[in-house]
C-alpha cells in the first residue's frame, strides 16, 4: 500500500541521484540477450496477439508486419479493451488511437478515429501513401475510407454499453484515472480486469525483432476510457508512446498518456539506451523521472515501458505492480511481470 513517509524517503533518494541498477531489479527472470526472432507486447491480452506475429517473424518474416498483424487480433476482438469494443468517450463514442514505426525512422499515425476497426493498418497506410505522420479525426476517416477500409456501425458492444450506462450514472467530470484501480489486486496471470468486469488497460503496444536483426513497433488503443472528447494520450504519438532506433532498440508505453507524454517517454528510454543503459536500467529510470515530477500524486498513476535493445535484450519497468509483457522467442512463450517502483504490500 503507498506509505507517505516510505515515499518522500525514496524520493529523496533519487533527489540524491540513487543508482539506476539498484533500484531496478529487473523482471523477474533474467532477460539476456537471445537470437532473433523475437516479439513483446504489453498486458496479457499480448499472448494472443504475439501468436500471429510469431508466426510471420518464424518464417522470417518483417518485424513491421509482425507488429501490424498481431496487434490487428487485438483490434479485432469486440470482448477486449481495445478497438471498437472498448469503452467510449463521455459523449459515448468510441474514438482511436494507433501508431506504428519500422527500422528506417518510417512512422504513421492516427488519433480520434471513428468507426473504422484497424487503426494500426491505417496508420501504416498513412506511413506508407502519405507525406505525413499523423493523420486525426475525420480527415483520418476520410483517408481510410479512400483506402478501402469500411465504416462499421457507430454502436457499442455490449460491456462498453453497460460500463457506459454505469458510468453515466454519476458522470463525473474527472480526468480518467488508467491501470491503477486494480493492479493491486490482480497477478500478472490474471485477465487485467476490474471486479465489475471492465478492462484495466486500454492499450496494446508490440515490438519486434525479426531474423534480419530489424526492429518495428506498433501500438494501438481506444485511449482512456470517458475521456472528454478529442482528448489524445501517447498512444498514437511517435516518441511518446512508441519509439524504434534500429542503431539502438525500440520502447512502447502503456498507462496515463498524459504523463508519458511529459517525458516523451519512448525516444526518452531508447535515449538512455544509446547512452549505454540496458532496456530494463533505460525504462526504470524514465519510471523514477516520472515520480519525481508527479511527487505523491505518482500514488495515483500507472505509467510502464517496455523496451528491447536491437541485440535482444528486454526490460520493463512501472510504477505500480500489476504490469505485464508477453515474450515470445524460439524458446519462450509467457506472460513476464514487470517490475515496479511501488511494491504490492
Ligand atoms: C492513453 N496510454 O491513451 C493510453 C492508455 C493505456 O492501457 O495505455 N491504457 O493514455
Amino acid at each position: 500500500m503507498f506509505n507517505r513517509r516510505s515515499f518522500v524517503k525514496r524520493l529523496g533518494m533519487l533527489t540524491a541521484g540513487a543508482s539506476v541498477q539498484s533500484l531496478a531489479a529487473g523482471v523477474e527472470k533474467p532477460f539476456l540477450p537471445t537470437k532473433a526472432p523475437i516479439v513483446i507486447s504489453t498486458w496479457d491480452a499480448g499472448l494472443e496477439a504475439n501468436v500471429p506475429a510469431w508466426a510471420i517473424l518464424e518464417k522470417g518474416g518483417h518485424a513491421l508486419d509482425a507488429v501490424e498483424q498481431g496487434v490487428r487480433l487485438t483490434e479485432d476482438s469486440i470482448n477486449c479493451c481495445v478497438g471498437l469494443g472498448a469503452n467510449p468517450d463521455r459523449d459515448g463514442h468510441v474514438t482511436l488511437d494507433a501508431c506504428i514505426m519500422d527500422h528506417e525512422h518510417n512512422c504513421g499515425a492516427v488519433a480520434f478515429l471513428e468507426r473504422i476497426k484497424h487503426p494500426i493498418s491505417v496508420a501504416r497506410r498513412v506511413m506508407e501513401k502519405t507525406p505525413h505522420v499523423m493523420l486525426v479525426g475525420e480527415g483520418a476517416q476520410q483517408f481510410a475510407l479512400s483506402e478501402g477500409f469500411p465504416l462499421e456501425s457507430s454502436k457499442l458492444s455490449p460491456a462498453a454499453e453497460a460500463a457506459y450506462a454505469n458510468w453515466l450514472q454519476q458522470s463525473q467530470y474527472k480526468s480518467p484515472t488508467i491501470n491503477r484501480e486494480n493492479n493491486q489486486g490482480h497477478g500478472p496471470f490474471a485477465p487485467n480486469r476490474l471486479a465489475n468486469g471492465e478492462w484495466n488497460h486500454d492499450t496494446i503496444g508490440m515490438l519486434a525483432l525479426d531474423k534480419q536483426g530489424n526492429l518495428s513497433g506498433s501500438c494501438t488503443t481506444s485511449g482512456a476510457g470517458f475521456k472528454m472528447r478529442g482528448r489524445i494520450g501517447d498512444s498514437p504519438i511517435i516518441g511518446a508512446g512508441l519509439f524504434v532506433d534500429n542503431e539502438v532498440g525500440a520502447c512502447v508505453a502503456t498507462g496515463q498518456g498524459e504523463d508519458v507524454i511529459r517525458v516523451a517517454g519512448a525516444s526518452t528510454v531508447v535515449g538512455l539506451m544509446r547512452a549505454g543503459k540496458t532496456p530494463q536500467q533505460a525504462c526504470a529510470e524514465v519510471i523514477q523521472r516520472i515520480i519525481k515530477i508527479k511527487k505523491d500524486r505518482a500514488k495515483d498513476i500507472q505509467v510502464a515501458f517496455l523496451a528491447i535493445s536491437n541485440r535482444g535484450e528486454v526490460g520493463s519497468f512501472a510504477i505500480h505492480p500489476g504490469f505485464s509483457f508477453a515474450y515470445r522467442d524460439s524458446n519462450r512463450n509467457e506472460l513476464i511481470k514487470a517490475s515496479s517502483w511501488f511494491k504490492v504490500s
